[in-house]
């Protein structure tokens, strides 16, 4: 059903099923399948193909010529630039459909640059940013902006940046914005046989740890972590190279670089922590409060908004 407050062109061809939520518009040249349904104030461009087996949430831009094919599926918010390429098989040959198509999602408030073309069965999260030309081979977490062939992340939106005074004498600790998180500076001990840096109760070691481990030999586009734990806490120092991290508490998210070992980045519980821009050489120290638990970690981001949602700072 078409809503009567829609607007379509008279160029348009919306087929007799389809469903056109309120004050969505759908300009010239648009085709809209008699399966599709749309929400409401969306904005189908011109040229923009839409087939059966799709879902548009409300607030959708779909920009002059995309094609929607069987199995997309857009969430509320979602910009799509123009000419994105979705795809929905991944072995294409002439005259032979699938019975299935593999499903593809668009989380809310993501953005799809011009001309970027997402691989089949793929999911792109909340408010992710896809480059223009990015070609899509991987899901894409949420909020990562993600750019090239194939597409990688190269940083996080709404991530500020924390800038790092250098070394300083002695061990300080300083609260970051991002709730339970402080970077410790750790002293320096230099004579002519080299350096020396150290931490212990009470000072550069917040907590007892009971494990450590080692995360090295990390290829350069690789990102690890992106989950929270529900009880540990964590001391990461980056001994040799360089990596970025992420820190986020539901509310506020901030990037630390770490890229020496009198730098120690100190996580309570119940905070989203990514790992990425590793170095080649980069060595990252992770002492933990607890011994290994895979019951302790969240890998679901939204699952961790649920949790902390409400949480006091
Ligand atoms: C974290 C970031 C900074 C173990 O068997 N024992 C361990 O102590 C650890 C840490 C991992 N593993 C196994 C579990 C997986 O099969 O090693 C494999 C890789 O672990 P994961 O995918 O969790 O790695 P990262 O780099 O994504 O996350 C790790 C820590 O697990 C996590 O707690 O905060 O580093």
């Amino acid at each position: 059903m078409i809503s009567p407050d829609a607007f379509i062109h008279p160029n348009a061809i919306v087929e007799d099923g389809a469903m056109i939520g309120p004050r969505t518009r759908v300009w010239a040249f648009a085709h809209i399948l008699s399966g599709a349904v749309i929400g409401a104030d969306c904005n189908i461009c011109d040229h923009v193909f839409v087939e059966n087996k799709v879902i548009i949430g409300d607030r959708a831009t779909i920009k002059c010529g995309v094609q929607v094919w069987d199995g997309v599926t857009i969430e509320n918010d979602v910009f799509v630039g123009p000419n994105v390429t979705f795809t929905n098989d991944p072995f294409p040959r002439s005259c032979q459909r699938l019975d299935e198509h593999p499903q593809t999602i668009i989380r809310e408030n993501a953005s799809i640059g011009a001309n970027a073309t997402i691989l089949p069965g793929l999911e792109i999260g909340k408010k992710a940013m896809v480059g223009a030309g990015t070609v899509v081979t991987r899901n894409v977490p949420a909020m990562a902006m993600v750019v090239g062939n194939p597409g990688r992340i190269k940083g996080y939106v709404d991530a500020r940046v924390i800038e790092q005074p250098g070394p300083i004498p002695g061990t300080t600790r300083r609260k970051l914005g991002v709730r339970g998180v402080e970077v410790i500076e750790l002293p320096e001990i230099v004579d002519l046989r080299g350096k020396l840096t150290f931490g212990q109760a009470g000072e550069g070691l917040p907590f007892m740890p009971k494990r450590w481990y080692i995360i090295y030999g990390v290829p350069s586009p690789e990102v690890r972590g992106e989950h929270a734990h529900r009880h540990l806490e964590q001391l990461l120092i980056c001994v040799h190279g360089s990596c970025d991290v992420i820190v986020d508490d539901g509310t506020l998210r901030e990037e630390v670089h770490l890229s020496r070992p009198t730098l120690a980045l100190h996580l309570t519980e119940m905070i989203w922590g990514i790992q990425y821009r590793f170095s080649a050489d980069a060595v990252l120290l992770v002492l933990a409060s607890e011994t290994y638990d895979p019951d302790d970690y969240i890998r679901s981001y939204d699952e961790f908004l649920e949790l902390v949602k409400g949480t006091s700072r």
